[in-house]
């Protein structure tokens, strides 16, 4: 029996470094220390020995079982790693290699709208959506603006077959918004809007405005200038020259055409800014006690200041653009510069 164990440690041996994966060196284990295995097999045997024997072929079974299992716990070891070298061969991925795919860029509106958006939170300003498709009742009516009114031929509008409109500005958030919320509360509103009028340098059919508004207890145009001033020094990163006139939005009151000064021609003149020097940027004011009325908030006790920023035009002043249509196009020189 001594012989047969002595044996058996050369076949274990032998076939174990012969397994190739962990599966067969498992195989391996079954075959001599399993319930039917060989070494298994061997102690039932035991039964027929001497005391003597029975004592000495017991302390050898015993080494040997030892010995076997850690052989198997070792020889897995290094089949595992194995097996995992051969995936990451076969896996492997230079994640460096160049995919010959080009890189995007983002469009420059979206780029000077997003820190926008970022000047006005860090101000403690909402952010509000509106639709583009609108009720006249929005986009005129409840801004002070009815049927019959002058103001309404300066946006060309573009009406809809079930009597709704393309927004022609954002200022009806300012309604949806005075709506939903109850004084105090400051957000803006960016978002496209649509004019029927002829495309030129400065002037697209379809663009984009940033409508704010604010409502509070004693609300006044310092504060207004005091937002306005925050955002064009946050754009530019430079003291910028503005200038305030008097302008007239029926939902204002009184009402500003806030200008800066032509970036591109330093004021000299030039095409973007009609050879005047300025550019018409920003037109605000005071919210109208009509428009508070329509908004469901009492304008004995609340005031509140609005703007309606053109934001391609602060665009075209960023970046030195002196054409408006570019946006549109598909030049992918003009693109990748941002
Ligand atoms: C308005 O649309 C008002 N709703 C703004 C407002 C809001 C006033 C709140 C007071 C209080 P206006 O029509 O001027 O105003 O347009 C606002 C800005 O949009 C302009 O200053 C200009 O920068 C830009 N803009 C106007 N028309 C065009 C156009 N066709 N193409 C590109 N930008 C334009």
């Amino acid at each position: 029996m001594k012989e047969r164990l002595e044996k058996m440690r050369g076949e274990f041996t032998a076939q174990l470094n012969g397994a190739a994966s962990p599966e067969e060196a498992e195989k391996v284990r079954v075959a001599f220390l399993g319930k039917k295995g060989a070494l298994t097999e061997v102690l039932k045997g035991m039964k027929d020995l001497t005391p003597d024997e029975r004592r000495e072929v017991g302390a050898l079974s015993n080494t040997l079982k030892d010995e076997f299992e850690k052989l198997i716990a070792a020889r897995m070891a290094t089949l595992g790693r194995v097996e995992i070298e051969k995936q990451l061969a076969a896996e492997w991925q230079d994640i460096s290699w160049p995919s010959g795919l080009k890189r995007g860029a983002a469009h420059p509106v979206a780029v000077i709208r997003r820190r926008v958006k970022d000047i006005f939170i860090s101000m403690g300003f909402e952010v509000l959506d509106g639709p583009e498709m609108e009720e006249e009742e929005f986009n005129f009516n409840k801004l002070n603006i009815p049927p019959d009114h002058p103001a309404r031929d300066s946006q060309d509008t573009f009406w809809l077959t079930d009597g709704k409109l393309l927004r022609t500005h954002t200022s009806p958030v300012q309604v949806h918004g005075m709506l939903s919320h109850t004084p105090p509360f400051k957000f803006i509103a960016p978002g496209k809007v649509y004019r029927n009028e002829a495309v030129d340098a400065s002037h697209e059919h379809t663009f984009h405005q940033i409508e704010g508004m604010v409502v509070d207890k004693n609300i006044s145009v310092a504060h207004l200038i005091y937002s306005m001033k925050t955002l064009l020094t946050g754009i530019f990163e430079k003291e910028v020259e503005v200038r305030l006139r008097p302008g007239f939005f029926p939902f204002v009151e009184p009402g500003f055409e806030l200008d800066i000064k032509c970036l591109i021609c330093g004021g000299k003149g030039c095409s973007v800014c009609k050879q005047g020097g300025w550019l018409e940027l920003m037109p605000c004011g005071m919210v109208h006690p009509n428009v508070l009325r329509h908004g469901g908030i009492d304008p004995e006790e609340f005031s509140g200041f609005a703007f309606g920023l053109g934001l391609e035009r602060l665009v075209m002043m960023k970046y030195g653009i002196d054409d408006i249509r570019l946006f549109h196009g598909a030049d992918l020189r003009f693109f990748t510069q941002f």
